[in-house]
């Protein structure tokens, strides 16, 4: 016996991840609905081999659903969110609505599975941003043998995290430097985005810092330690799927660089790509479609008494966003609704 399951969201890129996951994963399906709002009704979207046919989010009831994969964003998740779990539906949301909700996980399954347990507050799990996930990942395995103090981290992320505008954008931009007879202004980032690189994501807060920083500082608290202090700059780049980061750590204690890749190496979530030579390490194009957080370029750190220095790279929609959504609702399965 499955699960009834909705994807609400199901034509954007990480909805259509979302169902393209739960197929690859054979997630215990007895039913499954895709959700879209009222313009995208009726768009077919793929769940394995079938097609399903999108329905109406606004009057969709949540009633006898076990679980709804949410991939909507924050205003609309305000709206259906609570409708979902108020039925009894357990929600799994992507938005960054509830991240900071104390009565709400934020769960990464390979750094703070326990966390699971405390969504029967409000029915609603948390799913982290994309830049915070696969970093934690890299980083919970290390902190556990070495107890992190201090995170120091450059992201190069790719457009696909501002959805298929995003993408659009750095293509359309792209043939337009090419072939310059229509000049594509930037709208949905705040420069041109194609042969260039743009230091915002998200807004700014009156800190100096972007929202973006802010969310990997506030939700790596929040999953791993609140001890561990985090500086971000977050820098969108002109890369189609794939956000790579540039990871400083400084430990509590040492760890040698060897040590610190074979823990990596039996880690869960995480491949180690690290071989010390030209092209011996893990670039965005190569983790497309993948499930693995990689990591590469593992070194020490010798400007501070305990510091390494990696390089992480993974699928922003998958790990990022609908890959660890799907195993947020398979640890739901097995530990909570034991149903499947
Ligand atoms: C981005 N962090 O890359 C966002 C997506 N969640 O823009």
């Amino acid at each position: 016996m499955g699960y009834k399951v909705v994807v609400a969201g199901a034509t954007g890129n990480v909805g259509r991840e979302m169902l393209n996951i739960l197929a690859e994963r054979e997630f215990p399906v007895d039913e499954i609905t895709a959700l879209a709002s009222r313009k995208s009704l009726g768009t077919e979207v793929s769940f394995g081999d079938k097609t399903l046919k999108c329905k109406d989010l606004d009057t969709f009831d949540f009633t006898g659903w076990d679980i709804a994969l949410f991939a909507i964003g924050s205003d609309a998740t305000k709206i259906y969110a609570p409708r979902a779990a108020a039925a009894g539906c357990v929600v799994i949301d992507n938005s960054s609505l509830y991240r900071y909700d104390q009565d709400v996980p934020l769960i990464v399954p390979e750094v703070n599975a326990d966390a699971i347990f405390g969504y029967t507050k409000k029915n609603i799990i948390a799913n982290p941003n994309c830049s915070t996930a696969q970093m934690v990942v890299a980083l919970k395995p290390l902190h556990d043998r070495a107890t992190i103090k201090r995170v120091v981290v450059a992201t190069y992320q790719s457009v696909s995290g501002a959805g298929k505008e995003g993408m659009d954008e750095l293509w359309d931009q792209t043939k337009a430097v090419y072939n310059p007879v229509q000049e594509v202004p930037p709208k949905k980032f705040q420069k041109q985005i194609a042969f260039n690189v743009i230091p915002q994501i998200d807004v700014f807060l009156d800190s100096g810092e972007t929202k973006e920083e802010w969310k990997m500082v506030a939700e790596t608290k929040k999953i791993l330690d609140p001890k561990i202090k985090v500086t971000a700059t977050c820098v969108r780049v002109p890369v189609f799927v794939g956000h790579s980061e540039a990871i400083n750590i400084e430990f509590e204690d040492f760890l040698d660089w060897q040590e610190a890749q074979d823990i990596l190496r039996e880690a869960p979530g995480i491949m180690l790509i690290d071989k010390r030579e030209p092209g011996g390490y893990i670039t965005p194009i190569e983790c497309v479609g993948e499930y693995a957080t990689y990591v590469s370029r593992v070194r020490q750190d010798s400007t501070i008494d305990n510091g390494l220095s990696l390089w992480c790279v993974s699928d922003n929609l998958r790990k990022g966003a609908a890959l660890n959504a799907v195993q947020i609702a398979e640890l739901l399965g097995q530990k909570c609704l034991k149903k499947g």
